[in-house]
Order: structure tokens, then C-alpha cells, then sequence
């Protein structure tokens, strides 16, 4: 018989690689040591700091799984993922930054784009010396994207990109945006657009007073007749399958982030009631806190092993997108849950900045929102057994 690991109840660390084991050192040793300092007074006043990409790049936490001549790491989905965890133990906005940079903006570029276009912006978003935002959402069409109204139209030599783009994370700070428009050359059909900050008639304004995710800084894209030239073009996908494809392996790394960040609420909750008494005995010795712990420990270590097979089969080529409905939705719909009950459990304290878990709370409610929300995941996964749209 073994010994039972609480903090790990299905050794997952046993199933990882060496390779894998030492991105994920990198990792939090970079979380802790760079972000976790950072992490309350970003938080408090909204901070915005290209900095961070600049860090993060230098600790190799840009472009994963993009190849290293193309300035990436050229490792797995699955230490992809592991990053993912760690930056999000620290604060789900960082992990944000991240993860829009690595899978949203350098993923289009290498898998659509042209050699030109790779090696034109893949080094220095890998190397943090640019910022990358992706527009795929509007005012009018969230969880509908199908539904925009960004166009593309022909002109002499390439295109004349007219529309908005809401919600879009780093774009205030953005030098390179990926956008997703009706492009009238190709029948109405969706392609993906490279932009560059100071284009005329292009801009990002900042969205203010958000009460989540506010390390990480969101905003508009408002493009007025921004004319590009042919060059501009991701030419190897059109359709929705495009954007739909970034956000497989975004969603897929959310699955993985959430995790970090209900293990540090549970870690949280775990040693307070350890350290604090009422009634003359530790708040951990008592039945209902204890449930509460085992009740986070079960879901997240059911969710991380989810993560993981999911992980090894995109690793194998053999995933489907549904497989990521499920991680996504299952582990963020849990993380929120699990930080909820964190903050009840460290009662007047645990609305405390200091305390971290309401943070993550009120992050959480995002994530459980973005890149598909909690019942949209639902409905791909209703359609995908019943085969029936019930969307509309
Ligand atoms: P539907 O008819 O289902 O599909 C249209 C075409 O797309 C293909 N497709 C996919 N391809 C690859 N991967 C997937 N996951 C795919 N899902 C669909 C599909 O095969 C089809 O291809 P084709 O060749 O036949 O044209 O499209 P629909 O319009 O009915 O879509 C319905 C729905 C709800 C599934 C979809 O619209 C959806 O997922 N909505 C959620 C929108 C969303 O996730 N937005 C995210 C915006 S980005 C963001 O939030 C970033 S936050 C990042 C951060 O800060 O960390
Ligand atoms: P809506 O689509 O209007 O949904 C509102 C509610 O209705 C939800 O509960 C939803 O589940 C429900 N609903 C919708 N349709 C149905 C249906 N058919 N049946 C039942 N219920 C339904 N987008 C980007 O493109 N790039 C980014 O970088 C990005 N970053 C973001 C950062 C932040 C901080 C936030 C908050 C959002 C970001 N988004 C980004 C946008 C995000 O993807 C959308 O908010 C999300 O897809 C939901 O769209 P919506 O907000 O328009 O909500």
C-alpha cells in the first residue's frame, strides 16, 4: 500500500516527464518569485505593465509549444499546461496575458500565417518585445461570433478592415492584432487579419472598472477604414474553424490555470483552519470545514487528471474540441466554486486583499465567462450527443 499524498492524492507529479517536471519548476519558481510580489497592487489600482511581458518571455513562458527556431519553447500541450497552472496560482489575469499571447496570437501566426509572417513577429512575441491581442468578439456578438459585423473589404492590393472589437485582453498595450472580419473578397467568409499598432485608423481604447481580472488590462479594437495590404492576411484558414481552433488550445490551457488557482484557495482554506480557533479548538478540527477541504481536494484532483489526459491526446494528435468543452467548462465552473467556498470559509478576513482568495474569486468569474461561458460549453456538449443545435 502507498502512502496517501493529501496535496496530490493521484501523484500526478509521477506521471509527468523530467522534461515537463522542469518547465514546471521554471514556472513557479517564475510565479512565485517575479508575479506573486506584484500580484496585490496590480490588482488594487488596475496596473499596466508591458513589463511583464518582457519577463515573461525571458523565463520562457511565451510561444510553449511554438518551435524554438521560431523563438519558442517547443515543448508539450501538457507543459503548456503546467505553466498555465502556475502563473494562475499566482492571479488569473497574468495567466491571461499569457495564455491570449501564446495560443490566441502566436498559435494563428504559425499555424495560418506565411513564412513571412512567422518569422516577422513569432521571435519577438516569444521574446515578450511585442504584445498580441486577438479580436474575435463585439458588442453584438459574444457568444455568437458568427454574428459580426467587422468587414473586410477589397481594395487595390489588399483590404479596408471597418468595425469593433469589445472585450479584448492587452489591447490597449497591443503592438500586433490578430482580427477575425467578414471579408467581402472571399464570399463573406471569416478570415484572420495581422494589424499593427499605429496603423491609420486603428485604436484600443481601455475599458475601465472592472471588478475581475483587473491585473490584466482589457479594451476595445475600433478599426475605421484600417487599409492593410495583401500581407496582412492569415492565408491558411477561413471559416470560423480559424478563431474556433486558437481557442481549442486556450480553453484547453484555462483547464489547466483554473486548477492553480482553486489549489491556492484550497491550500489558502487548508491553512487557516489549521492556524485559527473558535470555540477553543482549530476551525480545521471541526466536521463541516473538513468536508469543505475534501470536497476541494476530490474536485480538483479529478479536474488536473482530466486536464492531463486531455493534454496527452492533443500531444497524440487525437483530441476533440468537445473534450476541451469539458475540462474548460467542468474545472472553471469548480475553481469558482471552490474560491467561493474559500472566502466563506476565512470568514471577515477573506474579503481581505491580503488574503488572496477573494481576488481569485471575482477573477474567476471571468474565466468562467470568457473563451465560451459555462453553458455554451453545456451546449456543444448537448449537441455532441444528441445532435440537436439547440443554440438558436
Ligand atoms: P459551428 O457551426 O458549430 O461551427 C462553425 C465552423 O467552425 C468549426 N468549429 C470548430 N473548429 C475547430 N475547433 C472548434 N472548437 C470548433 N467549433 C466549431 C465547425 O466545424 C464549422 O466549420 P465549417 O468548416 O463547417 O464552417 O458554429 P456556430 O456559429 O454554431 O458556433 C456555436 C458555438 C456556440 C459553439 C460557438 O460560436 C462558440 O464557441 N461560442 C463561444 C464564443 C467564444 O468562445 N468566444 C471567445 C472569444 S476569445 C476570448 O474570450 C479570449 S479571453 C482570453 C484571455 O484573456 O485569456
Ligand atoms: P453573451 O453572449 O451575451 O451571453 C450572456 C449570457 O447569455 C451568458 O450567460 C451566456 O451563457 C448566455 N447565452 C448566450 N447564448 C445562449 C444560448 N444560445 N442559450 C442559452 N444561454 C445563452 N473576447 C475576445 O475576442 N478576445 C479577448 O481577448 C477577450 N478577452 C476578454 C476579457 C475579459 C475580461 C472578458 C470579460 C471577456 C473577454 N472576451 C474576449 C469576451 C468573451 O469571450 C465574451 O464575454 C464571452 O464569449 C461571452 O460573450 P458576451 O459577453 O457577449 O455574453
Amino acid at each position: 500500500m502507498a502512502a496517501f499524498v493529501w496535496e496530490d492524492p493521484f501523484l500526478l507529479e509521477d506521471q509527468l516527464t523530467e522534461d515537463e517536471r522542469m518547465i514546471r519548476d521554471a514556472a513557479q519558481g517564475f510565479a512565485q518569485g517575479t508575479l506573486a510580489p506584484l500580484v496585490e497592487d496590480m490588482y488594487m489600482n488596475e496596473g499596466v505593465d508591458p513589463g511583464i511581458f518582457k519577463a515573461m518571455g525571458e523565463a520562457g513562458m511565451l510561444g510553449v509549444t511554438i518551435p524554438e527556431e521560431l523563438g519558442g519553447v517547443g515543448a508539450s500541450y501538457v507543459a503548456y499546461g503546467l505553466v498555465a497552472r502556475e502563473i494562475e496560482r499566482v492571479d488569473s489575469g497574468f495567466r491571461s496575458m499569457a495564455s491570449v499571447q501564446s495560443s490566441l496570437v502566436m498559435h494563428p501566426i504559425n499555424a495560418f500565417g506565411t513564412d513571412a509572417q512567422r518569422q516577422k513577429y513569432l521571435p519577438g512575441l516569444a521574446a515578450g518585445d511585442l504584445i498580441g491581442c486577438f479580436g474575435l468578439t463585439e458588442p453584438e456578438a459574444g457568444s455568437d461570433p458568427g454574428g459580426m459585423k467587422t468587414r473586410a473589404e477589397a481594395i487595390d492590393g489588399g483590404y479596408r478592415i471597418t468595425g469593433s472589437k469589445m472585450w479584448i485582453s492587452n489591447a490597449p498595450i497591443a503592438d500586433v492584432f490578430v482580427v477575425w472580419a467578414k471579408s467581402d473578397a472571399h464570399d463573406g467568409r471569416i478570415r484572420g487579419f495581422v494589424l499593427e499598432k499605429g496603423m491609420k485608423g486603428l485604436s484600443a481604447p481601455k475599458i475601465d472598472g472592472k471588478l475581475s481580472l483587473r491585473a490584466s488590462v482589457t479594451g476595445e479594437i475600433v478599426m475605421q477604414g484600417v487599409e492593410v495590404s495583401e500581407e496582412a492576411l492569415l492565408p491558411g484558414v477561413e471559416g470560423l474553424k480559424g478563431p474556433f481552433s486558437c481557442l481549442n488550445r486556450a480553453r484547453y490551457g484555462i483547464s489547466w490555470g483554473v486548477m492553480g488557482a482553486a489549489e491556492d484557495c484550497w491550500h489558502r482554506a487548508h491553512g487557516y483552519g489549521m492556524d485559527r480557533k473558535q470555540f477553543g479548538r482549530p476551525l480545521a478540527q471541526t466536521q463541516l470545514y473538513q468536508k469543505k477541504l475534501a470536497d476541494m481536494q476530490t474536485e480538483i484532483a479529478l479536474g488536473l487528471q482530466a486536464s492531463l489526459r486531455v493534454g496527452r491526446l492533443i500531444d497524440e494528435g487525437r483530441f476533440a474540441p468537445e473534450m476541451i468543452s469539458i475540462v474548460k467548462r467542468n474545472n472553471c465552473g469548480k475553481a469558482l466554486d471552490i474560491a467561493r467556498q474559500s472566502r466563506d470559509m476565512h470568514g471577515g478576513n477573506g474579503i481581505q486583499i491580503g488574503y488572496g482568495v477573494m481576488r481569485h474569486a471575482q477573477n474567476l468569474e471571468t474565466v468562467n465567462t470568457y473563451e465560451g461561458t459555462h453553458d455554451v460549453h453545456a451546449l456543444i456538449l448537448g449537441r455532441a450527443q444528441t445532435g440537436l443545435q439547440a443554440f438558436f
